[in-house]
């Protein structure tokens, strides 16, 4: 009998898909999804500019070449990607105080006084990957482009943002169909410096360490309702904690209009709730607030099979798994 259930184990680890045990495994989570790269997508709009892919592929170099624990290489960035940043800065900025959280704001301002946050600056990622590691304990990590969601979910398991660090097209300083530094740094950085949503984004992450395919698309698909296009409540008003939102002017003015429907944040009906990645979200989900999201996914994750559990050692930064008894 005892030998039956170690082959059934063992049969079960090799049906579960590979996961990352240490910290530094993450230097294999690189796989990208080519959906929306420049030199294959025609309707990104640096397609048609040569010089502007070759700069992309030179920044994105620095993630190729990346291995965990090194320090993130700076980038001198020319005059017009400051410029295109400028732009994109001074027009949000106006719009923070009265559309982004309290979490937000507060982080927003710790990175203006400590970080490199202004109209004429674009952050180096190192910078603020410290300044979130004596926050929340998150590190960021640069990435060449859009991660496929099982990496980069993974990546939240450990606290570890993976960030790209190329900006957007000069041509298009408010739309971007890919994630880029302005994303990254104006929307997700801030709410990466909160406890509570930290811990929240990590759960997401440890949630998906071997998890099915199907599990894994309903993890990302709640990943895009609160992280990229969540809203809360906060003293009676809505306000946007969702990183899509807070980096891209149209969609927040929009997402807090009367135009859009909005529901109350209920994961089991967010993760299977489809979604626009081209146009403005239909729907926005609302949370009561950060620590009401984390019980609502614990319950949530408790109802997701897997043959076994994990859990992170913060002292090591590596998972342990258990066999479920
Ligand atoms: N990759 N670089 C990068 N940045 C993201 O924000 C990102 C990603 N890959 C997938 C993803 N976000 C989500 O849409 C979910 O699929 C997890
Ligand atoms: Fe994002």
């Amino acid at each position: 009998a005892e030998d039956t259930t170690e082959l059934i184990s063992s049969l079960f680890s090799v049906l579960v898909h590979w996961f990352p045990k240490r910290i530094a495994d993450l230097d294999k989570c690189h796989h990208l999804v080519t959906k929306f790269d420049p030199d294959l997508d025609q309707d990104h709009p640096g397609y048609t500019d040569p010089a502007y892919r070759q700069r992309r592929k030179m920044i994105g170099d620095i993630a190729f070449r990346y291995r965990h624990g090194q320090t993130i290489p700076r980038v001198e960035y020319t005059e017009e990607e400051i410029g295109t940043w400028r732009e994109v800065y001074s027009t949000l900025r106006d719009l923070y105080t009265t559309h982004a959280c309290s979490e937000y704001l507060e982080a927003f301002r710790l990175l203006e006084r400590h970080c490199g946050y202004s109209p004429d600056n674009i952050p180096q990622l190192e910078d603020v990957s410290r300044f979130l590691k004596e926050r929340t304990g998150f590190l960021l990590r640069p990435v060449a482009g859009l991660l496929s969601a099982r990496d980069f979910l993974a990546s939240l398991a450990f606290r570890v943002f993976q960030c790209t660090q190329y900006i957007r097209h000069a041509s298009s300083p408010m739309h971007s169909p890919e994630p880029d530094c302005v994303h990254e740094l104006l929307g997700h950085v801030p709410m990466l410096a909160d406890r509570t949503f930290a811990q929240f984004s990590q759960n997401l992450g440890l949630a998906s360490l071997g998890a099915s395919d199907e599990d894994i698309e309903k993890l990302s698909t709640l990943y895009w309702f609160t992280v990229e296009y969540g809203l809360c409540k906060q003293n009676g008003e809505v306000r946007a904690y969702g990183a899509g939102l807070l980096s891209s002017y149209g969609e927040l003015v929009h997402s807090l209009s009367d135009e859009p429907e909005t529901r109350e944040f209920e994961p089991e009906a967010a993760a299977v709730q489809p979604y626009q990645d081209q146009t403005y979200q239909p729907v926005y989900f609302i949370s009561e607030s950060f620590s009401d999201a984390k019980e609502k996914f614990r319950a949530y994750v408790a109802g997701i099979k897997r043959p076994f559990s994990v859990r992170f050692d913060p002292y090591t930064s590596s998972i342990e798994v258990l066999d479920n008894p």
